[in-house]
């Protein structure tokens, strides 16, 4: 039998999110999350709200001793900017810096690797009243907040992210009406993408300054694009969404440019935001030093079908067609595309054209519906789960045999929780809640990454 044997030190974890999993007890201000639940309970939430998680915030002891037991060594939580500073003032919040405190220090002390997050969907809704990411003065106040993070954790702190997935509040928000503010309107859309991305430099420049000894990066959800065929129109197709959907943030980030290319497109469309000469001096000048890579699924694309309509509202679809590749394997459970190759893809990718940037990957899993009903012996035996991480990890091997400089493997999540558009619908956790009795349960899958993490190798 194959044994796949990964570099030394690498990083076995998961990942999971402060609206995701803290609740919200002691937060004064809310996230656009308390208000779009507030606002329409049951269009995505199924009547279960942000307020009603998975309790990290008062189980967090027994949860970091759950991640011990399922073999982490490493975990990303993400720090809520709403429940650490006061949204009126803008001053801290002392009984947040005591709770991220006590997760952070309970962390060190059982030898798990805090990896910080700044952002992950969780606009204050009170700044995104004064026009969330469209303002740049909300821009100044998202680097203020980063900044006293830094001073109030970076001693201790040594993997900082400065966004999840950035791409996701602007097609949510802006442009396919999944997130809050849910408006349809591109231009602003790709305003908010470039002031994300002059916000990422920004806060990446606050922290090299103040000469922290830590790392920097962002977390991108990278949907590798394969086009139909080898037809010219299908390839061309599949190269804009991958400016759009990738190289978007990927380019700018890593290289501190954008591409020529998607600069021209948006040129046509007069879509190109508004900026100054020193906000891209500080983009070229500020890059990331590692990159988190979250991996679900890829996008399969053909050429239009039909002429594209100049004068209806833009979408990136006006370039491109989706495409549902016959024979593709579906996960039965939820019904997103299951393609493990295309962790090995982005990896090659990353190393043969983003100079080998180091990266690791910061969420990969299988959501599954109606979990309950594989329990057996009082846990889920989630053999699906196993295999699913098991066919990513190889492929992700191959790749780091063949010199990608890739750290870590985290996987979506630690313990099932809320989520933004299905409440708990889609379990993903190595750990079950009763979301009821919030009791915690390890499935077979969390069992069987503690025996990966702790050979840091498969079978
Ligand atoms: C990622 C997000 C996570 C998580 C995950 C699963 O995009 O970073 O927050 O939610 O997707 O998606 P879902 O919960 O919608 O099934």
């Amino acid at each position: 039998m194959t044994k796949y044997v990964f570099p030394e030190d690498f990083w076995w974890g998961s990942a999971a999110s402060a609206t995701q999993t803290e609740g919200t007890d002691s937060i004064k201000d809310k996230t656009i999350w308390d208000k779009w639940f507030e606002e329409e309970p049951n269009r995505f939430f199924e009547g279960v709200g942000p307020n009603h998680t998975s309790d990290f915030y008062h189980q967090f002891n027994e949860d970091i001793k759950l991640m011990k037991e399922t073999g982490h060594n490493s975990f990303r939580l993400s720090i809520s900017w709403t429940r650490l500073m006061d949204q009126d003032t803008n001053e801290v919040n002392q009984e947040a810096v005591q709770f991220y405190n006590h997760v952070i220090n309970e962390l060190k002390e059982n030898h798990i690797e805090p990896f910080v997050n700044l952002y992950h969907f969780d606009m204050p809704y009170k700044k995104q009243q004064q026009g969330g990411f469209e303002s740049l003065e909300v821009v100044d106040y998202y680097v203020d907040y980063a900044t006293k993070c830094f001073e109030l954790f970076g001693d201790r702190v040594k993997y900082w992210f400065t966004f999840n997935e950035p791409i996701v509040p602007v097609e949510g928000g802006y442009l396919y009406d999944f997130h809050y503010p849910n408006i349809v309107d591109a231009k602003r859309g790709f305003q908010v993408a470039f002031n994300t991305v002059l916000a990422n430099a920004k806060v990446i420049q606050s922290y090299k300054e103040t000469g922290y000894d830590g790392k920097i990066g962002i977390i991108l959800n990278l949907t590798p694009s394969y086009p139909r065929s080898e037809n010219e129109e299908d390839v061309k197709a599949a190269e804009i969404a991958d400016l759009f959907f990738n190289r978007s943030f990927l380019d700018p980030v890593t290289k501190g440019e954008y591409p020529k290319a998607l600069v021209d497109i948006l040129k046509n469309h007069e879509l190109v935001p508004t900026y100054t000469e020193d906000n891209l001096k500080t983009i070229k000048q500020y890059t990331v030093d590692l990159l988190g890579v979250n991996y679900y699924q890829p996008r399969r694309v053909k050429a239009r079908d039909t002429v594209p309509n100049p004068n209806a509202p833009f979408f990136p679809e006006y370039y491109f067609d989706n495409y549902e590749m016959p024979g593709r394997k579906m996960n039965p459970y939820r019904g997103w595309e299951i393609y493990p190759k295309g962790i090995y893809d982005i990896m090659i990718n990353l190393k043969d054209n983003y100079n080998n940037i180091e990266s690791f990957i910061s969420e990969n899993g299988m959501g599954v519906e109606n979990e309950a009903r594989f329990i057996e012996d009082g846990q889920i035996n989630d053999t699906y789960r196993i295999d699913f991480v098991k066919s990513h990890l190889i492929w992700l091997n191959k790749a780091i045999k063949e010199g990608a400089n890739c750290t870590g493997y985290h996987m979506w999540t630690f313990m099932d929780n809320w989520s933004w558009m299905n409440a708990y619908k889609n379990r993903y956790g190595f750990i079950s809640v009763d979301i009821h009795t919030m009791k915690r349960t390890i499935k077979q899958s969390g069992k069987w990454f503690k025996e990966v993490s702790s050979s840091n190798s498969l079978n």
